[in-house]
C-alpha cells in the first residue's frame, strides 16, 4: 500500500495522473495538490502537466521523504532530517529520553555546529557533503556487549558504502572507516545501560561522502578522504543513507539470530588491523605490540613484545609498519 506521493511518483518516469494519486492514497484532489507544493518546497522539482498529472523530476541529495519511502515496512520508524544540528547524537540522545523511545529514531543532519568524536574530540561536519546520522533504539544486548554495536555498524556501513560507490571500506579498531589508509568515517556509540543490560543506544555515523580535494580542514587534510576522492564520482547520500539502515537492520538482526561470532567474523575479514604491528594510545598510556585478534567482546588483543598479551577496550591504533 502505497503511502505517500512519493512511493507513487519515484517508481514512475511518466505522468501520474492527480486522480490516480488521489485515489491510490485516498485522499482529495485538493490534498494532492497541497502535498505536491510541500514537496516542491523541500527542494522536489515535480513536473505538473494539465490533462497527464504529475513527473518527478529531481529530488534533494538528502530527504527525509524520500529515505522513509524507502525504509518504510523496516525497523527504522521515525526519520528527521535537520538542515543545521549541534551534534545528531545528543539530539537523538534528548529526544529518545524525552520519549521514552518505543521503536527508533533516526536523527540525519546536513550539518554539525558539534559533531562529536570520541573523548570530546571533534568531527568536522560541513554541510551539503556528507552523512552525520544517528540511529536511537532499545537493542536487546547485555552491557559487556556493548561494543559489538560500534562493530555491527562498522561492518553495516562498509557493505553499504561497496553496494552503493563499490570501494572497499576498511575498518581500523575499533571505529574508523577507511579508504586508502585513510579516514573516511567514524562511529560514535553512547548507551544508556545499567550493570547488566543496555537500555539505550545512540550510534553515530559520520561518513565522509562529497568532500572534494578542496574541502578538507587543514587538520585533517593528511588523515581524511571521501568517497568522492577515492572513486572520482558523487555519492547520493539519500541511496547510501537507505543502504547503511538496511545493512545496520540486516547486521543486528543476524547478532540476534546467530549470536556473536558469524558477526564477528565479518568484522575481521573487513579489519585494516588485525595481523599488523601497532601503537596503541591509551590516555597517557603508550603500548606497543602485534594486534593479534579481537576476543569476543570486541576488544583488542595485543601480543606485547614481551609475548604478554593486552585486552583493550578503548584507545586509538596507529600502525607501524
Ligand atoms: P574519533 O575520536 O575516532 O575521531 C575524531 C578525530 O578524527 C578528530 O580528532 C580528527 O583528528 C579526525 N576527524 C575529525 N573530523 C573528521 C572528518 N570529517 N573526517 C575524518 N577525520 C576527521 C570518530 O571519533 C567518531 C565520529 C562520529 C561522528 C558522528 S557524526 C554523527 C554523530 N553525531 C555526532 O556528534 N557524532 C557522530
Amino acid at each position: 500500500m502505497p503511502e505517500s506521493i512519493i512511493d507513487l511518483i519515484k517508481k514512475n518516469n511518466d505522468y501520474y495522473s492527480g486522480a490516480k494519486i488521489s485515489a491510490e492514497l485516498g485522499i482529495s484532489r485538493a490534498a494532492v495538490w497541497k502535498k505536491i507544493n510541500s514537496l516542491r518546497e523541500k527542494g522536489f522539482i515535480i513536473e505538473a502537466v494539465p490533462s497527464k498529472g504529475y513527473r518527478l523530476i529531481s529530488f534533494p541529495d538528502l530527504s527525509e521523504e524520500y529515505i522513509r519511502s524507502a525504509v518504510k515496512g523496516g525497523v527504522w520508524k521515525d526519520i528527521f532530517v535537520y538542515d543545521r544540528v549541534n551534534s545528531t547524537n545528543e539530539l537523538a540522545m534528548s529526544l529518545a529520553a524525552k520519549d521514552d523511545l518505543l521503536t527508533s529514531i533516526v536523527i540525519i543532519a546536513d550539518s554539525q555546529e558539534k559533531g562529536k568524536g570520541r573523548l570530546g574530540r571533534t568531527w568536522i561536519s560541513p554541510p551539503g557533503r556528507n552523512i552525520y546520522m544517528s540511529l536511537a533504539f532499545k537493542p536487546v544486548l547485555d552491557t559487556k556487549d556493548a561494543t559489538m554495536l560500534t562493530l555491527l555498524t562498522a561492518v553495516a556501513c562498509a557493505h553499504a558504502i561497496k553496494k552503493i560507490s563499490g570501494l572497499q571500506v576498511r575498518i581500523k579498531w575499533p571505529n574508523d572507516l577507511i579508504l586508502s589508509g585513510k579516514k573516511c568515517g567514524g562511529i560514535l556509540t553512547e548507551i544508556r545501560a545499567d550493570i547488566d543490560k543496555v537500555s539505550l543506544a545512540v550510534i553515530g555515523i559520520g561518513i565522509n561522502v562529497n568532500l572534494g580535494k578542496e574541502d578538507f580542514k587543514e587538520g585533517i587534510r593528511s588523515i581524511a578522504t571521501s568517497i568522492k576522492k577515492e572513486s572520482g564520482k558523487c555519492c547520493s547520500r539519500n541511496e547510501l543513507v537507505i543502504e547503511i539502515l538496511r545493512q545496520v537492520e540486516h547486521f543486528y538482526g543476524m547478532l540476534m539470530e546467530l549470536g556473536k561470532h558469524p558477526l564477528l567474523n565479518e568484522w575481521k575479514i573487513l579489519s585494516s588491523t588485525l595481523g599488523k604491528s601497532v601503537k596503541v594510545v591509551i590516555g597517557d598510556e603508550i603500548l606497543i605490540g602485534l594486534a593479534e585478534d579481537i576476543d569476543d567482546n570486541g576488544m583488542l588483543i595485543l601480543k606485547l613484545d614481551s609475548g604478554l598479551r593486552r585486552q583493550i577496550s578503548s584507545g586509538d591504533v596507529f600502525f607501524l609498519r
